[in-house]
């Protein structure tokens, strides 16, 4: 964050945890940007400083962190799996996921556009020796059950094993895509016929699953991991969990501590996982209102198009219209410079809104607002 919290001391008891007191923080905490460039830039909400000032600790590599310990039981519990383990960031829930499933040769079917392949610094090839294999995916982030039997390789020394099936919910690429529980059916169902294991990047999963109104132990059935991010709309400082059956769980530690993740007094961290998973996930929908709201205001400005309609999770994506002689960077530098607020941009001629803990509907409005009168004053080509 280029303009974060300043540690601004404890706070009074009447500004502790209450939904209407956010501009007041904001304020005391010197926040004077916007920020939509995603929801991994969000501060730790006032219950969640409370409960890590207070946090019960221990060394967590002899798990004798009373609090990691507690998350991660819980962040099992509400997944329907066995067994969690904290990590620090979804990039390395993943990798311990992948490291744990498949070994050196070994390939992981993935999408092409999943995070996984495109983000995470190909950990999985470069640390693993691990191949990934990516297949298209359609408009929601879905793959074709009939391309991922296809690309199983047969048993023969010139290819590498396929062991790994890697999805992703939400989708990241597309909106944030919430996939449904008959989309992981189908998949699951493909990959135990080619003896594949399935990992779901899920991120963003507890959105999927308030977007969709489900349980998110259902959502969850058809992986054998799953990572989910503290850290994103939930609001935490920093963390993930990585869930799955206790054999899995045991040999991920291994791979965790391998990659250098191995924390010690991490309770403090945990602590505010906790505050995450009790206080935060009902409230997502909060975010994908707004994303809906900013999405309705975005399709109304002449010169601005909507990757997708179908806002069902925290982000909007949406480019500028070929025929408006405007540079994709000269419409984030005006937001920054005049208006105060930070955009990510997608693409040659697309951004990215996400919303968050700390955007609220004047935000929206002021966004939209923003985008209209920068995109209202550029010269549009005959
Ligand atoms: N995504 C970040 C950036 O890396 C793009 C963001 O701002 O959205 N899976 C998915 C689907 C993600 O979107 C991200 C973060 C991760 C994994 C990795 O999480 P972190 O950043 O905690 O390593």
């Amino acid at each position: 964050m280029s303009d974060g919290c300043r540690g601004a001391g404890p706070l009074p008891a009447v500004l502790r945890s209450r939904l209407a007191i956010r501009p007041l923080l904001r304020k005391l905490h010197s926040v004077n940007t916007i920020d939509f460039r995603s929801d991994t830039v969000t501060w730790p909400t006032p219950a969640m400083r409370e409960a890590m000032a207070q946090a019960a600790v221990g060394d967590d590599v002899y798990q004798e962190d009373p609090t990691v310990n507690a998350l991660e039981a819980r962040a099992a519990e509400m997944l329907g799996k066995e067994a969690g383990l904290f990590v620090a960031s979804g990039t390395m829930g993943n990798l311990t996921a992948i490291l744990t499933h498949a070994g050196r040769g070994d390939e992981a079917i993935l999408g092409v556009s999943n995070h996984t392949y495109c983000w995470e610094a190909g950990g999985m090839a470069t640390l693993g020796g691990i191949v990934p294999h990516p297949l298209p995916v359609d408009a929601t982030g879905r793959l074709d059950p009939a391309a991922v039997r296809a690309a199983v390789r047969g048993d023969d020394p010139h290819l590498p094993r396929s062991r790994l099936l890697l999805l992703e919910n939400s989708y990241g690429a597309f909106n944030g895509y919430p996939l449904p529980a008959e989309y992981f059916a189908t998949m699951r169902a493909a990959a135990a016929e080619a003896g594949l294991r399935v990992h779901i990047d899920g991120a963003r999963f507890f959105n999927a699953a308030v977007a969709l109104g489900v349980d998110p132990a259902a959502l969850a059935a058809d992986a054998d991991s799953l990572s989910f991010c503290l850290s994103k709309g939930l609001c935490a400082p920093v963390g993930s969990v990585l869930v799955g059956s206790h054999a899995f769980i045991k040999s991920a530690r291994r791979w965790r501590k391998a990659l250098g993740g191995g924390m010690r007094q991490a309770g403090v961290l945990a602590a505010a996982g906790l505050v995450a998973l009790e206080q935060m996930v009902d409230r997502l929908a909060e975010d994908h209102r707004h994303a809906r709201r900013l999405a309705d205001q975005i399709a109304a400005i002449p010169g601005l198009r909507l990757h997708a309609p179908e806002v069902r999770t925290n982000m909007v994506m949406f480019e500028l219209q070929p025929a408006l002689q405007l540079a994709p960077q000269s419409v984030i530098q005006r937001l920054r410079d005049d208006f105060g607020i930070l955009l990510g941009d997608k693409g040659t001629r697309g951004f990215r809104a996400v919303t968050h803990y700390w955007i609220g509907q004047k935000e929206i409005d002021q966004l939209a607002t923003a985008l209209r009168e920068i995109v209202l004053s550029a010269p549009i080509s005959a």
